[in-house]
């Protein structure tokens, strides 16, 4: 396989309804998309990148630039045998793990699709279809929230998750217990928004039989998502903590989780995604696969990795009219609460030019060769 050139691309997605965290709202997603054209075939990469730093240090005007001045550059000075020759070459660049996914995954996409070959079946899937949770945000009403929740259980979603932040945490999930019942799938999605100072809080979401707490604490507060875990009787997952299947290894060792978000973007790409499932499997802890709003593109290779058999749990792997009125590829849609999982050669799925077209603000071409 000889890589040809990269190409970088932006996409401006309208979403179907803001989207509120405790780190921000957004409207919008402005996208890196990343293709790899080789002699043999091409490849799709998604950059989970969002438009500034609040989930994460990295941000998307960063990932292009990072990929231009550095990533790309080192691909070209030696160039990649095959996908899993991408991550050593660029290790030696600190951090910007989103970029390096988005890169890693255009490379391998290209590299199955002309092996004929399948994301899946590479990476170790065991089924052909994966059960599908929504991540619900943060609303103006409890009333609001339960319409919205109300809707999604209506289309079949197994497995509702919050969004809280401190003044927006016992109230809803106390609304959604009390009007949907004991039996709903249920977890809760902090994004670093409490401090060890509000275990009591955190504690007094023990009754509610939540599934898991996932990310309370800050990033790099491993042990006091120790601490925690010792006091609150709901299991604690870690998602913007980690990095890495050394940082999963860490904070389990440590008890700092019970439970893990596997983000392939967060984690630097689909391999390294895997060897996070691996350990985490070595160790009896179950995994789920987290989403950051993708379209099609990044979806497709996120339902394939959902596919292993440690994702015990549904994922943030939700339906594209969740999140998009129009998505880049064909859309994911539910069927019985389930995505199916794409079996075609690489990531099984490529965007719908004319709908690319029009989503495109701006085109970037690297030449390799
Ligand atoms: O913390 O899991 C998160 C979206 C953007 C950034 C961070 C997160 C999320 C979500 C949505 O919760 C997951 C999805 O449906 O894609
Ligand atoms: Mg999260």
């Amino acid at each position: 396989m000889k890589l040809t050139g990269i190409e970088l691309r932006r996409v401006r997605m309208p979403l179907v309804a803001p989207f509120r965290t405790s780190f921000g709202v957004e409207h919008d997603r402005d996208i890196l998309l990343v293709r790899a054209v080789t002699d043999e075939a091409e490849g799709w990469g998604e950059c989970v990148a969002m438009a500034d730093p609040l989930y994460s240090s990295e941000y998307v005007e960063a990932a292009a630039d990072v990929l231009r001045r550095y990533l790309i550059p080192a691909l070209a000075a030696r160039p990649p045998a095959d996908a899993t020759a991408v991550g050593p070459t660029l290790h030696r660049f600190k951090g910007h793990r989103m970029a390096k996914a988005a890169l890693e995954t255009a490379v391998l996409d290209a590299e199955l699709r002309a092996g004929r070959r399948s994301l899946a079946r590479e990476l170790g899937a065991v089924r052909d279809r994966v059960p599908a949770g929504v991540s619900v945000g943060i609303m103006d009403s409890v009333d609001e929230l339960l319409s919205d929740v109300e809707g999604y259980l209506d289309e079949g979603y197994l497995r509702i998750k919050l969004k809280i932040q401190p003044g927006w945490d016992v109230e809803p999930v106390r609304a959604v217990r009390e009007r949907f019942g004991d039996d709903v799938l249920l977890q809760v999605d902090a994004n670093t928004a409490y401090t060890l100072g509000d275990v009591a809080l955190l504690a007094a979401l023990d009754p509610f039989g939540l599934l898991l707490i996932e990310q309370p604490l800050d990033e790099e507060d491993v042990l006091g998502h120790a601490a925690l875990a010792r006091q609150v009787r709901t299991p604690i997952c870690l998602d913007e903590s980690i990095v890495s299947a050394r940082a999963a290894a860490d904070a389990i060792r440590l008890g700092a989780c019970q439970i893990v978000n596997v983000k392939p973007g967060r984690v630097g790409g689909y391999l390294e995604a895997k060897r996070i499932h691996d350990v985490c499997a070595a160790h009896g802890v179950p995994v789920w696969c987290g989403g950051m709003l993708e379209t099609g593109i990044g979806r497709a290779a996120n339902v394939a990795l959902a596919a292993l058999p440690n994702f015990t749990l549904p994922g943030d792997t939700s339906a594209s009219g969740r999140y998009y009125r129009t998505d880049l590829t064909e859309p994911f849609v539910l069927d019985d609460g389930h995505l199916a999982v794409p079996d075609g050669f690489g990531i099984g799925v490529a965007p719908v030019p004319e709908i690319l077209a029009e989503m495109t603000t701006s085109l970037e071409w690297l030449p390799l060769a």
